[in-house]
């Protein structure tokens, strides 16, 4: 029986960076999600007649609200619902199914590298029928479709049991219950050397991948451990929990410190890897030689053709405004185009769509490619480990020979966490005020050349976004970048994002922080960060 449900709309329902994100307990409240989802079907014109991938990344709630959004989908016509086994599916695997079954796209509930549990984070977003991330028209039109609904409908149903794979009805709705690992794996060995790979592993290379107690635990076992033939326990935290075990499942050195301190220490392994709570991030890191991920983007570009799946070469390289302009310099030296776009993976779905490029990264542990359209942890992780089959070097001499042949682009971000909102917004507002004025000052001994707040127009469909971070660059081209998050549920996180270029073949291996020292002091003196803030260091640098 379908029933309708009327409800007060709720406020602030906008998707950030990626998709909606709030405390749990926000989401918790009777008819919140129900509300955004609601807003979805809005935005994409209804779910009637449509078929749709379901799943999420396994945290607390993931089993509910995979169950509201299958009755609601039912009762609102949806012919076909193809959900991950115990409702999970990590983002990359999801984005993949959206595109072998051509369905009319998915729902992802995740709050990726946020923490999970009751007191934590949760989260939603809607993937297109290409498998990316909703543009900013259909967000926008979420948005605006929860300021104005006061009712949905759903099925009064019993909850499924989404723990057998195979196909049964909801109301009229088939729904297809998949393993959610099997067709990923196919689509991982479709594109690296798989037996390249095994024969590394059985000559004793070593390996150790953190899931984090987040959703590639399955993925990364079946594929490192069974298929590549990876010693058993090469995967720690490998079976996802709703708390992520209490880990804050975002990998980097602060958070990833278990995997840092094994790699940097006396018995490390030839080559770690962590991912993130929904498999769209990584880290690598090789024996005492951590890989900055502007760095791991260039690396992989240069490199990628030693995989089967990237043989015919590259059709261009993308990034976010503020990674590293380290990949720059491979498209540069190999003829490809170079694209800048803003932060968050939805600005590369067009680039990929029309042939414009094949591998595109941003600072924040994320790289990925055309396989999909998200960006895609364990990809990387098999694409280094697939480089490093064929090279046969360590990661710190793939390193060294990248920088001696490419320079080096000394980066780091510095996150300033949960800072009172207004504070954050002055400070930003003050920044953008006098931004006009500093092209042609000095500070800290450095000459400024240009300072602007990016905006980008998509070479695809025109379509164009404002004030996606301030920029500031010197007279050598260093670069200081300052934004706020957009995936944050808790007051504003500034991140300042710091590069300098050195050409080399002095000073390649210095610790980024003291390459980066006068440009962080700069950082400061410009934005007022301390007497803004109250901060005078950040809370996590990556
Ligand atoms: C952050 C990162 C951005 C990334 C986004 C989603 O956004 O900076 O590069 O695309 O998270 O990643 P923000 O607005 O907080 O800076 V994930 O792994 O949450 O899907
Ligand atoms: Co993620």
């Amino acid at each position: 029986m379908i029933r309708t449900q009327s409800f007060t709309p709720f406020d602030g329902q906008k998707p950030g960076t990626s998709g909606l994100r709030k405390k749990t307990r926000v989401f918790m409240q009777p008819h919140y999600l129900e509300a955004f989802v609601q807003a979805i079907f809005a935005a994409i014109g209804g779910a009637a007649g449509k078929t749709f991938v379901i799943g999420g990344d396994g945290r607390f709630y993931n089993d509910r609200a995979v169950q509201i959004i299958l009755r609601m989908a039912a009762a609102q016509g949806a012919s076909r619902a193809i959900v991950g086994q115990g409702g999970l599916l990590s983002t990359p695997a999801a984005s993949h199914l959206i595109r072998l079954n051509k369905t009319d796209g998915g729902i992802i509930l995740s709050a990726s590298h946020n923490p999970g549990g009751v007191e934590e984070d949760f989260g939603i977003k809607f993937n297109m029928a290409n498998g990316g991330p909703a543009p900013e028209a259909v967000t926008e039109a979420m948005y605006a479709a929860t300021k104005t609904q006061t009712e949905y409908t759903t099925l009064e149903a019993a909850d499924l049991d989404l723990n057998r794979i195979g196909t049964v009805s909801l109301g009229d709705m088939v729904v297809q219950i998949v393993d959610p690992v099997a067709d990923y794996a196919s689509l991982m060995e479709s594109l690296f050397d798989f037996p390249a790979m095994r024969a590394r592993f059985a000559a004793g290379f070593t390996m150790r991948f953190d899931a984090m107690c987040a959703i590639t635990g399955p993925y990364a076992r079946d594929i490192l451990e069974n298929r590549l033939g990876a010693a058993k326990g090469t995967v720690t935290h490998g079976t996802p929990l709703p708390d992520f075990g209490g880990m804050h499942p975002d990998p980097n050195p602060t958070w990833a410190h278990e995997l840092m301190d094994e790699m940097m220490g006396p018995a490390a392994p030839d080559f770690g890897a962590a991912s993130d709570g929904d498999g769209d991030r990584n880290m690598v890191v090789g024996r005492g030689a951590y890989v900055s991920p502007s760095d791991s983007l260039a690396v992989l570009a240069a490199n990628a053709h030693l995989a089967p799946g990237y043989a015919a070469g590259l059709k261009g390289i993308a990034r976010s405004m503020p990674t590293s302009a380290a990949a720059d310099r491979v498209a540069q030296a190999m003829g490809l185009a170079c694209f800048e776009t803003p932060t968050g993976w939805k600005f590369f779905g067009n680039l990929l769509d029309a042939g414009r490029c094949t591998i595109c990264g941003e600072e924040s542990f994320g790289t990925g490619s055309d396989h999909v359209r998200e960006k895609d942890g364990l990809w990387a992780v098999l694409l280094w480990l697939n480089i490093l089959a064929v090279r046969g070097q360590s990661v710190a001499e793939i390193l060294a020979e990248h920088w001696a042949k490419y320079g080096r682009n000394y980066y780091s971000r510095h996150d300033f966490e949960a800072i009172e909102s207004a504070k954050a917004d002055a400070m930003m507002a003050a920044l953008r005020a006098k931004l006009a004025s500093l092209p042609g000052t000095q500070v800290q001994g450095m000459q400024i050349k240009a300072a602007d707040d990016f905006a980008y127009t998509d070479p695809v469909d025109g379509s164009v976004s404002q004030n996606q971070g301030v920029r500031i660059i010197f007279a050598d081209d260093s670069r200081i970048v300052y934004r706020l998050s957009g995936t944050g549920t808790q007051g504003a996180t500034l991140r300042v994002y710091l590069e300098r270029y050195q050409p080399g073949p002095e000073g390649l291996h210095l610790d980024p922080q003291e390459a980066l020292a006068p440009i962080i002091a700069a950082a400061h003196d410009l934005a007022q960060i301390t007497p803004h803030t109250g901060r005078s260091a950040p809370d996590v640098i990556t």
